[in-house]
């Protein structure tokens, strides 16, 4: 059953939105037309768009916007990210799914992703606004063979692979605001939350949280001065999968190159989405408030600040206002 529905998805996705005619779908299925007609309600009950034409065939038209395994799979282009996924209704928070199953040993690539987040988790446990069915609110598991201290320019490396995504799907170019935000005109479009599992020397899993606003058309009070969405941008709505697919290819390509080449080349990446750097900025740290010109990040992916007196600082984590 679930082998025939594969092969039907497969056939629609070559044949590219043009007919297929019934004939030649149950040849292909070795099943009867009548059985072709039960699968394509089935499809169409699960919010497939199917189109029959008498004498054309059938053609798929619009995929269900879910955000599930076979959604997602289905054409996905990359090696082993997003192969193991964990898709789920509504959850507290992907993170807390994500970090159980790293502990219980889930291999690298493996993905927990919902439609919904009743507790979604920003950095020193800021709450992030996660609703239905609109957005990307996904964690994935990672196993770099790195020291702790290196898991900050894996940051990075996401907001760059969320960057490059963002770009390829709809053509803004999105800004990075060091560490961590994805910005589209000045306001937040994405986030990202980088949790380790490591011992005092390496790392065991890198849990790296991605929240991306995709459909929404509004915000509630509190956020909406500082949030978008690609559709409030873009005045389009998104196929979430499709968005999906696109960032799991670009992180498993920039990791790739990572764990090959080092951060240089991801640093050089980022720096082309970079705002912060070359600006007056004031960087609120646990330890309180630096005041100073961004002049870049170093090697290991460390902001550097210079105040007023000439001071260089280097800043590991902080919220920084341009
Ligand atoms: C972040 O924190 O930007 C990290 C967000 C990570 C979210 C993902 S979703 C999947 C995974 N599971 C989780 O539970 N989390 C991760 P931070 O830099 O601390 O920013 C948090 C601040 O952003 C909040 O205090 C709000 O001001 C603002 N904010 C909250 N929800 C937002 C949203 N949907 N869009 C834009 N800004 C938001």
């Amino acid at each position: 059953q679930s082998e025939t529905r594969k092969q039907l998805l497969k056939l629609f996705t070559e044949a590219d939105g043009t007919f297929l005619s019934g004939q030649k779908i149950s040849e292909q299925l070795g099943c009867s037309r009548t059985a072709v007609w039960k699968h394509i309600e089935d499809l169409r009950k699960e919010g497939f768009e199917v189109e029959a034409v008498r004498r054309l065939g059938y053609r798929l038209k619009q995929m269900p916007d879910k955000l599930n395994a076979n959604e997602i799979q289905l054409g996905l282009k990359t090696k082993r990210f997003g192969w193991n996924v964990y898709d789920q209704e509504s959850v507290p928070s992907t993170q807390q799914l994500a970090h159980q199953l790293a502990h219980e040993g889930a291999e690298e690539g493996t993905i927990v992703i919902a439609e919904e987040q009743t507790a979604g988790r920003g950095r020193l446990n800021r709450s992030w606004h996660s609703p239905k069915g609109t957005g990307i609110w996904m964690s994935l598991i990672l196993r770099p063979s790195i020291p702790p201290q290196q898991a900050p320019q894996l940051t990075l490396l996401v907001a760059v692979a969320v960057a490059e995504a963002i770009q390829e799907e709809t053509n803004i170019i999105p800004d990075i605001k060091w560490p961590n935000d994805i910005l589209v005109n000045g306001k937040k479009v994405a986030g990202i939350l980088t949790e380790l599992q490591a011992d005092p020397d390496q790392v065991r899993a890198v849990i790296v949280g991605i929240g991306m606003n995709v459909n929404q058309k509004q915000f509630p009070n509190d956020i909406a001065p500082i949030a978008t969405s690609l559709a409030l941008e873009t005045g389009r709505t998104f196929h979430r999968p499709k968005i999906v697919q696109t960032l799991l290819q670009k992180l498993e390509q920039l990791y790739g190159q990572y764990l090959q080449h080092g951060f240089l080349p991801i640093k050089l990446l980022w720096e082309g989405y970079a705002v912060t750097i070359g600006q007056q900025i004031v960087a609120r740290t646990l330890n309180g408030a630096i005041r100073g010109v961004a002049l870049g990040i170093t090697d290991s992916g460390t902001l550097k600040v210079q105040t007023e007196d000439g001071a260089i600082h280097y800043i590991y984590s902080a919220d920084i206002e341009i």
